[in-house]
């Protein structure tokens, strides 16, 4: 088999060149052709100077993140064995760098004795974000690079610094134009021609002396890292082993943290984290969308409605540099949500979220229209208005009288049928849901709801287009709620039974508050309760416990009380007594007798139920992959990342317990319901995971 690593031979300078599309990951070829290729020019008296370089986008992405579920990390040497090749003390070593160095790629770069880079590359240490600590030599020999306060933010931040930044950090020595096999010869060259003297990182401790002297320098740095980080555990791991640097030789340091890499790896938070990373990839894969398909060019975009999604929408846009009309159908309406976002904007601003200067260009960028015949000139129009069909498909068929050919339609509708909607329009294939999540602005999910008719090249417009905005869209299908409000049902039917049954808010919320996410009756107060219980008059449903609350004109955080009451400007829920009589009294009332819950019962009621609908929804094709659902609860309503979503945690638990304390749940409750849903049965009784259904 060749190896993914070659020799090219210039003369006195040997290039050792990866090539392992598409990132260049450290597999166990390439660590192994490292160490083979790296042994041979040492050796070998020819050579005076070695670059090391890659082929094709990029630099090395970092290790194979697939390998670390093999047994033993895939084989092939560790990575103390092949930076020792780099950091030798016979030859000098640069690295010449385009794309990417992350991960192991960076820590391999800085086991070399140069760093050169084109001006676009990047540098980053994002283990964090997969949940362990870098195990290449990055807490070691970065803070020995760039000084232990930058290094604290970059491991524990976990996001990638710029070629000028790099720069004036020392963290890389020049930069170069154009091919990085011919930059590094021709820098390899210099070095030997001025026979500058080389030294490896692990022999200078010059950037340590300040926090060696001052501590507080290090812990000062990691108090605000770690702050700022929603991957506490992980971040505190890097900081002890960050601190080893100060504290230790070099060699031991390094040892300990591929010891504390290597158990982290195999952590159920690091396997989930993992899991996230790959399904993020995976929804760029659509079905019946080949991945070469033209997209539509997208110039100009509308957003119908300026209320609060709208708006939300539109600042989106903004936010990532992007210019949106905004379309209202009266001067009123449109001044109310300029002003609302221009006020958004301001506080930010003043709260240091951003500068005046920013606030102000993304304002500029939100431009007004009052009528739909200024959608005339857009090449995506996206309809936000009241999410009642009928005022939807009003709206839809005058947009349809004044769009371009070509244009692309979308809804943000949270639930309604998508099919319906396109069948007012002459051009059903054009229409698409674009369901952005609130506050838009903030959450990254848009579930690309996809109708019967939506053509390709519409479904691969607008996914990019959403993730050149940020946001992270998933393909889902038509039905009520789509995925992720479809599944909500569910919970909220849970917790009105818990309510009624024995527990209380703050309880329930507790409960969820534990596991990671915002309690559902604390968000069922940011919300507003109004809104449910409105329509709930038209529909002659009920809703015991919610009722009850709103005729007592609590509506949440808007009138400082729902399930909680609020304290004049403040935000923070706190428990009421009064809520706990009128939820008491509603249960008398309605000869329900009330018993104590279990923090586990709370949790599996709240969770079980959700997971089944999930089934549910991956059964019948609604969505593609149960890892798309995952995202979809975890960037649409901040499900704990550190669990990979719903569908992941119910393999970690193992589909057979879910599936028997849905049966349980069932037989307690005499609700069929609850039953697990076929897919799951089958899936518990062969013993198999959700990704064998297709
Ligand atoms: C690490 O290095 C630990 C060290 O401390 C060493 C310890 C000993 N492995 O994102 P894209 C695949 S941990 C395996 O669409 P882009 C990806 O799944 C690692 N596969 O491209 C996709 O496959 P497919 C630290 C990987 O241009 C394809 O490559 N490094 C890896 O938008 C294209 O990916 C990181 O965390 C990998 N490491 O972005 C960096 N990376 O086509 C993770 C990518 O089948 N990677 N793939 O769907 C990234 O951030 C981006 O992929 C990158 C390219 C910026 C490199």
């Amino acid at each position: 088999m060749t190896s993914p690593v070659t020799i090219q031979s210039h003369g006195d300078v040997a290039v050792v060149l990866v090539d392992n599309p598409p990132v260049n990951a450290l597999n166990a070829a390439v660590r192994l052709g490292l160490c083979d290729q790296m042994a041979q020019v040492l050796a070998d008296p020819a050579y005076k100077a070695v670059v090391l370089a890659c082929a094709g986008r990029t630099f090395i992405g970092g290790a194979d993140i697939r390998e670390f579920d093999l047994p033993n990390g895939g084989g092939g040497p560790g990575f103390v064995e092949i930076n020792g090749f780099f950091e030798n003390r016979i030859k000098p070593v640069v690295a010449a760098i385009h794309g990417v160095a992350l991960g192991g790629g960076l820590e391999i770069a800085m086991a070399c004795h140069f760093r050169i880079a084109t001006r676009d590359a990047t540098f980053g240490q994002p283990e964090v974000k997969l949940g362990f600590v870098p195990g290449g030599g990055a807490t070691q020999r970065l803070p020995r690079a760039i000084g232990i306060t930058k290094a604290v933010e970059m491991i524990i931040g976990g996001e990638p610094i710029g070629v000028n930044e790099a720069l004036g950090l020392g963290l890389i020595d020049d930069l170069f134009e154009g091919e990085p096999i011919a930059a590094g010869i021709a820098y390899a060259r210099k070095i030997i021609s001025e026979g500058r003297p080389f030294s490896a990182l692990r022999d200078d401790d010059s950037k340590l002396a300040a926090a060696r002297d001052n501590r507080a320098l290090f812990t000062d740095s990691v108090a605000a890292a770690v702050k700022r980080t929603p991957y506490k555990e992980t971040a505190l791991a890097c900081a002890e082993a960050l601190g080893w640097c100060l504290d230790m030789p070099f060699d031991e340091g390094i040892d300990r943290a591929w010891d504390c890499f290597l158990t982290m790896k195999d952590s159920e938070q690091s396997k989930a984290l993992r899991h996230v990373f790959f399904a993020e990839r995976s929804i760029n894969k659509i079905a019946g969308v080949a991945r070469d398909t033209k997209r539509r060019e997208i110039k100009s975009v509308a957003v119908v409605g300026a209320g609060t999604m709208g708006g939300g929408i539109a600042m989106s846009f903004a936010n990532a540099g992007v210019s949106v009309k905004l379309i209202e159908v009266g001067k009123e309406a449109l001044e109310r949500g300029l002003a609302t976002i221009r006020k958004n904007y301001e506080s930010t601003a003043a709260r240091g979220g951003m500068s005046k200067v920013d606030a102000n260009k993304r304002i500029s960028l939100i431009q007004g229209d009052v009528g739909l015949e200024h959608v005339a000139d857009a090449d995506l129009i996206i309809e936000a208005v009241f999410e009642t069909m009928q005022i939807k498909k009003d709206v839809f068929v005058e947009i349809d009288k004044y769009a371009k050919p070509g244009a692309i339609l979308a809804t943000n509708t949270s639930f309604l049928d998508v099919n319906a909607i396109a069948a007012v329009t002459r051009r059903p294939e054009d229409v698409v849901g674009m369901h952005f999540f609130s506050p838009a602005n903030i959450m990254k999910l848009c579930e690309i709801v996809r109708g019967k008719v939506t053509a390709p090249d519409v479904l691969a417009t607008v996914s990019a287009l959403a993730r050149h905005i940020g946001k992270v869209p998933v393909v889902v299908g038509v039905s009520f709620g789509f995925v992720g409000n479809r599944m909500l049902l569910p919970r909220i039917s849970q917790t009105g039974k818990m309510l009624l049954e024995g527990a209380f808010p703050q309880q329930i919320d507790g409960v969820a508050r534990k596991f990671g996410m915002m309690g559902p009756l604390a968000m069922g107060d940011l919300a507003g309760l109004d809104i449910g219980w409105r329509s709930r008059k038209d529909s002659g449903e009920v809703s015991p416990i919610d009722d009850a609350l709103c005729e007592a004109g609590r509506f949440g955080q808007k009138t400082g009380a729902g399930y909680y009451r609020y304290e004049p400007g403040s935000r923070t829920p706190i428990p009421d007594p009064d809520v706990e009589k009128l939820i008491v009294d509603t249960s008398r009332k309605l000869n329900v007798t009330r018993r104590a819950f279990s923090d586990e019962e709370i949790h599996e009621r709240l969770i079980y139920p959700m997971i089944n609908e999930g089934v549910r929804i991956l059964e019948e094709g609604i969505a593609e992959r149960a890892s798309d659902i995952d995202l979809v609860w975890i960037h649409g309503f901040a499900w704990p990342i550190q669990t990979g979503g719903p569908m992941h945690l119910a393999e970690r638990v193992g589909l057979t317990r879910v599936a028997e304390r849905l049966e349980h749940l069932a037989a307690l409750d005499n609700d069929n319901s609850l039953r697990p849903v076929p897919l799951l049965k089958r899936l518990a009784d062969a013993g198999k995971a959700f990704v064998s259904f297709k």
